[in-house]
């Protein structure tokens, strides 16, 4: 049986979920996906590793859909519920999903697509109930779940990991961070990443805790969840905290200090997904009284550094390397650099991901022929501190906690009728970490381009979290002499 399941079995009377105002027991949970997963086999033994995607929201469908594709033998693709057709169909012809599990307002979006695809597709709000039959005995060395991350390469990779993987990285955190059946948290995090799955559903389902979710994302919400009083557990993207503070600082100085009193319950708030601005934490500290613990991860690892929970939370570094997660910093021949130098941080460990679907060559890329995982980000290692220093890559751009490629949206403008060629980078912002800017250069320089129609014309190709915030146009981009964009002039120029 998978671990995720018998942890759940321990605590069959504990609240799990509370969302749309109600709340659901793990007893409800686990009975409900053995539901669907018969549904899913709909009389086969085993789904046999195939995929099975799912749209639906943050909450108790949510969870229960996953495990139910778990329990059925199938691998999880969860899709973003804001990303256009184009970016959902993607995802679903490379996966080749068989399956499709909605909620019903998602069957609009893609009930076209499953028709002329002949898939199978579930509407949550109308199953009904299925024979008791067996379930498999799920091997936990099998592909548990697809998410897909962007690159260096213009289309995003699905990251296949194993339940193995998916359990060395909740088990290694929950040990961590101390969690515990009594603890609350609050998922407001998107659920196609692993910051979202892992960090908070996994690790608060693991424990028997409770993981409480609103409907779609708003400081202010969060805030009135904060004055309850039950929360003591929250994770989040620096751009959140950034947002929160924000907020903080319109609010009277009697509903701060009522707000401040309220996070004294809190045991632990987190940071990760991309570097915590200083400022954000220190101001953080001082409207809450909590030193955030920042970490550092990544789609194929789970989670690989730290800061400790008990301990030094510095500002400005991750901590040092999780239980069971080794790290090395090397050269780009691979060797040790020495203590005190830049290098890329390599891993290897049970948290690794298994390989890039269906990608034998970016697979093989991504790994030292020792079995390390490049991860193609550059850090430091100062009094035993890791500290991240950038990416070895300009084209990926970390906005607001998301992964984006350069060369994804590059290669969208440039389908544009008016557009010639452009460039996308990522510019240093205080609240989003990186926000995307784009010079273009237009085909006929007399024709300008209205930002309004080609911001609209984007909606329908690509994630609104991956639209260029800001257009440049130029007569052209500054190259090198082997004729290669220079992305750093590039942001010179803005
Ligand atoms: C949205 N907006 C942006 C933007 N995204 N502006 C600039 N840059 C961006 N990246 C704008 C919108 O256009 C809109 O503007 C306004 O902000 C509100 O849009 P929204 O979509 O409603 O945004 P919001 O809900 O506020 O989203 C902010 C957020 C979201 C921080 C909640 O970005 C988010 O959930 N980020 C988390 C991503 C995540 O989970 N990453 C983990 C990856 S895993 P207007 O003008 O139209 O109102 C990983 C591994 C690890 O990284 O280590 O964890
Ligand atoms: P993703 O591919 O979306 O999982 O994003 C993983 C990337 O986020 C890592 O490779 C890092 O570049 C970045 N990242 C995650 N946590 C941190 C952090 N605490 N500080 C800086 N960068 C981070």
């Amino acid at each position: 049986m998978l671990s995720v399941i018998t942890q759940a079995q321990k605590n069959t009377n504990n609240t799990a979920v509370i969302s749309n105002n109600q709340q659901y027991t793990y007893g409800q949970l686990l009975k409900e996906a053995q539901q669907l997963a018969l549904s899913l086999l709909n009389g086969e033994d085993d789904l046999l590793e195939q995929r099975v995607a799912f749209m639906v929201n943050p909450g108790f469908n949510y969870i229960k859909t996953l495990w139910a594709i778990w329990l059925a033998g199938g691998v999880a693709v969860p899709l973003c519920l804001t990303h256009p057709l184009p970016s959902l169909t993607y995802v679903l012809m490379d996966t080749a999903s068989s399956v499709i599990i909605l909620e019903e307002e998602y069957s609009n979006t893609l009930s076209d697509y499953s028709i002329n695809n002949n898939l199978t597709l579930i509407v949550l709000e109308k199953l009904s109930s299925v024979e008791e039959i067996v379930l498999p005995d799920v091997d936990h060395n099998r592909m548990a779940l697809i998410l897909y991350t962007s690159g260096t390469t213009n289309k995003p990779k699905g990251v296949v990991t194993t339940h193995k993987n998916i359990e060395t990285q909740i088990a290694t955190l929950v040990d961590a961070w101390k969690w515990t059946s009594t603890d609350h948290t609050l998922c407001i995090l998107p659920l196609h990443h692993v910051h979202g799955i892992i960090n908070v559903i996994g690790c608060s389902m693991w424990s028997g805790a409770i993981c409480e979710f609103i409907p779609s994302f708003s400081v202010t919400e969060i805030f009135e969840l904060f004055k309850k009083g039950c929360l003591n557990v929250f994770m989040a993207v620096p751009t959140i905290y950034f947002k929160l503070i924000a907020y903080f600082d319109t609010l009277s100085s009697s509903e701060q200090a009522s707000l401040f009193n309220s996070m004294q319950k809190f045991r632990l708030m987190v940071s990760g997904s991309a570097a915590l601005p200083i400022s954000v934490m220190e101001k953080w500290y001082q409207i809450s009284g909590h030193n955030l613990l920042e970490r550092y991860g990544m789609t194929e690892l789970g989670m690989a550094i730290s800061n400790p929970y008990n301990g030094e939370r510095r500002a400005g570094y991750v901590g040092e390397p999780l239980p069971g997660v080794a790290v090395k910093l090397v050269d780009e021949n691979y060797n040790e650099v020495n203590i005190g130098q830049p290098g890329e941080i390599i891993v290897k460990g049970n948290n690794v991901f298994k390989e890039y679907w269906k990608n034998k060559q970016a697979t093989h890329e991504s790994f030292t022929d020792d079995g390390w995982f490049k991860t193609g980000d550059i850090a430091i290692i100062e009094d035993g501190y890791y500290k991240i220093m950038g990416r070895s890559s300009v084209d990926i751009i970390k906005s607001g906690g998301y992964k984006i490629s350069a060369l994804e949206i590059e290669e969208v403008l440039r389908e544009y009728d008016s557009i010639s060629d452009c460039a996308v980078v990522g510019l240093p912002d205080d609240e989003w970490g990186e926000l995307i800017v784009a010079a273009v250069v237009l085909k006929d320089e007399l024709i300008s381009i209205d930002i309004n129609e080609l911001s609209a014309w984007m909606v329908n190709k690509i994630a609104h979290y991956k639209k260029p915030r800001r257009f440049l146009f130029v007569k052209e981009l500054p190259r090198n002499a082997m004729g290669k964009v220079v992305k750093n002039e590039v942001k010179k120029i803005f």
